[in-house]
Formats: C-alpha cells, sequence, structure tokens
C-alpha cells in the first residue's frame, strides 16, 4: 500500500498549528519508521514553507528508561527550527500547545566543518500532537519527535569530559527532577556522533551554528499553567523560561 505523505504530514502539522490532537496516524494508515521520517521530512517542509528556517538537529528516546519504555533499541531525531527557539529567560505561553512538557538537555552548537564548538544547558519544550502523549514509534518520528521549543542557555566550552555531570530540572526553585548527563547514550558526546551520522544518512549537511539538542538527562515533565522553569547542568551552567498563561 503507498503512504501518502504529504496528506499523513499536513494532518499532523495542522494539529500543531490549531493547537488541538490528532489520532495516531498509525491508526489507520500502516506506516513503517522509514515511511515516517519522510513524513516528518514533509512536515518541517511545510514549516519551512511558511518561512521558517531550519537551525539544527535533536536526539530524542536517549535515555535507557524512555527506549524500554518504547520497547526499542535506537534514538531517534528530529528538525529544529528557528520558531521553535527560545531566548533564555524568556516568557513563553502555553496557549497553542496541546499538552507540553519540558525536560533538561545538553546542547552543542556547531562549527564549519559539522564539528561541535560548543556546550550549553538546555531546555526542551516537547508537546506530542497525538491525544493522550500515546503514539507509536513510527507516529512519534512523523510529529517530528514532539519537537515543540528549545531554550539554550550561555554557550561555553567544551570540557574534557560531558559523561556523568549532575542535572537538575527546577520549577519555581523547586528541584523536580535530578539526573545526569550518563543518562543520554552514556555520555552527550556518543548522542552528538549519533545525532549527526542520522541526520548525515537522511541529506542534511550540518551549517555553521546549527544546534544539535544530545536529548533529555531525566523525565520530562508537564510545564506549568505559569511558573520559572529552569534546567542546570554541573559545570556548564543553566538555561530557563518563563511561563504565562
Ligand atoms: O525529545 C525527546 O526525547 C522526545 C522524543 C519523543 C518521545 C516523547 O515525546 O516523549
Ligand atoms: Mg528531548
Amino acid at each position: 500500500m503507498s503512504v501518502d505523505f504529504a496528506a499523513l504530514a499536513a494532518r499532523v502539522d495542522q494539529a500543531a498549528v490549531a493547537g488541538e490532537a490528532v489520532e495516531q496516524l498509525t491508526a489507520g494508515t500502516e506506516l513503517t519508521v522509514a515511511d515516517a521520517y519522510r513524513v516528518q521530512e514533509a512536515l518541517v517542509a511545510r514549516r519551512l514553507g511558511r518561512g521558517e528556517r531550519l537551525v539544527g538537529v535533536k536526539l530524542g528516546l536517549t535515555s535507557a528508561a524512555k527506549m524500554a519504555q518504547m520497547g526499542v533499541d535506537e534514538v531517534i531525531w528530529g528538525r529544529l527550527t528557528d520558531a521553535m527557539s527560545i531566548a533564555d529567560g524568556d516568557a513563553v505561553s502555553t496557549g497553542g500547545l496541546i499538552h507540553p512538557r519540558v525536560e533538561p538537555e545538553v546542547a552543542f552548537r556547531l562549527g564549519a566543518g559539522g564539528e561541535p564548538v560548543a556546550v550549553a544547558a538546555a531546555l526542551e519544550v516537547i508537546d506530542s500532537r497525538y491525544a493522550d502523549f500515546r503514539f507509536t514509534l513510527p507516529d512519534v518520528v512523523a510529529d517530528n519527535t514532539s519537537a515543540a521549543g528549545f531554550v539554550l542557555g550561555p554557550w561555553r566550552p567544551i570540557p574534557a569530559g560531558l559523561a556523568n555531570f549532575g542535572v537538575l530540572l527546577e520549577v519555581d526553585g523547586q528541584v523536580v527532577e535530578t539526573g545526569s548527563t550518563a543518562a543520554i547514550l552514556g555520555d552527550p558526546w556518543r548522542a552528538l556522533q549519533r545525532g549527526l551520522k542520522l541526520a548525515g544518512g537522511a541529506g542534511l549537511v550540518p551549517q555553521p551554528g546549527w544546534v544539535l539538542l544530545a536529548g533529555a538527562a531525566t523525565a520530562a515533565v508537564p510545564l506549568p499553567g505559569a511558573g520559572h522553569v529552569r534546567a542546570v547542568v554541573e559545570q556548564l551552567g543553566g538555561a530557563s523560561l518563563e511561563v504565562r498563561p
């Protein structure tokens, strides 16, 4: 059976634009993971067609816990656009989002040859476009790995090792999650290599200044309706956002 990639992409895209959840694509269509990446490409092409710019890539399901939850042993990747970027400390509204969650991450900044030149603490806002945040692996890949927004803290020189830095996620100054960069594929550096390989395999050529979001160091928590959210990564500093109703 042939898959109408553009039609499936339109369904997920319209859900994101309207801020209304849709049924999983796999409820009505047989979709392989390879098909799902083609839907993702078409989905992001729609965003680029509206004037957004590709600014990097992200990895998802990088922790053993999330992989086990999905019954997979491979990470997934998605595309980041400038419209998803939230300046450090800026206010965001949950209006227009469906059921957003937030997770603390590590981000790399890429240089002219796609090599990492700096690192930062980051926050990722994820928002599945599927009802109840439930999906199969092809569904979440097609939905651009739930990407909705990201915040980058100040860039820092890359330290010699990144494999076991403590990570905190705070809401209004209260620690709500603790973890370690080791949760990111054992080492964010490994996630970086994997992300570059996966994106390169799909024909993406990293541009100078692109961001690579390496993955979450803790579980994601619901984005509060209002409040201050901050990620802190040992030796890397923090990244924060202010949620306003
Ligand atoms: O960035 C992520 O790890 C999210 C991947 C997709 C799964 C989810 O939405 O939790
Ligand atoms: Mg993430």
